[in-house]
């Protein structure tokens, strides 16, 4: 254990009481000055420490950090971040990051989380507003042995993850906007960019990054989307725990992979179609290929969208960008 964090333990035990220097310094053999440059290491990082000559130190609310200390401990997964969390206060991307860290070796289950993001991605050059200590940005390396064709079912587990995870952490009603999407009241709170990188046998890695609007006030967007984004904070007006969601969140998206491994992928399917706003609608979807305009009819079952055009031909799409149409458009 480094310094910084015994002097974090030692800080949390006391349970937000104060702890004085000179106590610290002694149970821990250092002098009080090298005690003071880790409680600004600690503060630095986020960590609210109150200070006062006379009393100590002591840590005024419980950290809401996503540092493995804060993290780790209770999380519930066996493969997800237990043996490779990586945690940067800042970064341009995490998908990126765990991009070089996949190409690099590192095994499935590797996560990579940041306080904030300064390039942080969306789909097609697109990027994702990623403020400080507002979200969660996380990425997770996931190397699936699947056929190439199944390799979208990957992205519907993440969906439904992520959905599951807003009803049960924090009581919202999710709807999933296929493929990437979560939607809150119309409102984006989450976005999914699934990366994949494939060789002659297959998939090598997926690289699934998941950005997730939490204590953001809704005045904080920026104008380009402010009506169309939503956080749990503005939802609820008041802060919810972003250690508990991501610790969350990583249980649920692992439970679901692990059955799409074991080759039980129709409860996910089911629950992904139950909780998807576009079956049904009559929508534009823009693909790599132009556009369709016609009615979603289903989700199947390698997590592609069915669509039926006005000539009642029925489109498989694995991926694309939809605008659901008014209920009055005629097709
Ligand atoms: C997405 O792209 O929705 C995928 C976002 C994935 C972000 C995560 S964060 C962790 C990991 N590391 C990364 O670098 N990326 C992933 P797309 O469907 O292209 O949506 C992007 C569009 O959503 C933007 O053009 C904005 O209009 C809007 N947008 C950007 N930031 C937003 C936010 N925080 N909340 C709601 N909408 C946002």
């Amino acid at each position: 254990m480094t310094l910084r964090d015994a002097v974090l333990v030692a800080l949390k035990e006391k349970n937000g009481q104060w702890f004085s220097g000179e106590a610290l310094s002694e149970i821990l053999k250092v002098s009080r000055t090298t005690i003071w440059k880790q409680i600004k290491t600690l503060q630095a990082e986020g960590y609210e420490v109150d200070s006062s000559p006379k009393k100590g130190y002591r840590l005024s609310s419980p950290p809401d950090l996503l540092s493995p200390d804060e993290v780790c401990p209770g999380l519930t997964t066996e493969v997800l971040g237990t043996k490779h969390y990586f945690y940067y206060p800042e970064i341009d991307s995490t998908n990126t990051r765990a991009r070089e860290l996949a190409a690099a070796g590192y095994p499935e289950g590797t996560v990579v989380v940041a306080e904030m993001q300064t390039a942080g991605r969306g789909r097609r050059g697109r990027s994702w507003y990623s403020p400080a200590i507002k979200g969660i940005y996380l990425s997770v390396i996931l190397r699936p042995v699947l056929p190439l064709k199944e390799i979208s079912r990957v992205s519907l587990v993440t969906a439904v993850a992520v959905a599951e995870t807003l009803e049960a952490e924090l009581n919202l009603q999710p709807r999933i906007k296929w493929p990437n999407d979560i939607l809150i009241n119309n409102r984006k709170i989450a976005g999914i960019l699934s990366e994949a990188v494939t060789d002659m046998d297959g998939v090598e890695y997926i690289v699934i990054g998941i950005g997730l609007n939490i204590n953001n006030q809704a005045r904080d967007f920026p104008s380009g989307f402010r009506t169309t984004a939503t956080s749990a904070l503005a939802e609820y007006d008041h802060p919810s725990s972003r250690v508990k969601v991501l610790q969350g969140l990583l249980a649920r998206l692992e439970s679901h992979y692990f059955q799409l491994l074991s080759g039980n992928f129709a409860s996910t399917l089911e629950k992904g179609k139950s909780l998807s706003m576009v079956i049904g609608q009559e929508l534009r979807l823009d693909t790599i290929n132009g556009f369709i305009v016609g009615q979603a009819i289903d989700i199947d079952d390698n997590g592609f969208l069915l669509v039926r055009d006005q000539l009642n031909t029925i489109h498989t799409i694995m991926s694309g960008e939809i605008s659901i149409l008014p209920p009055s458009h005629s097709l």
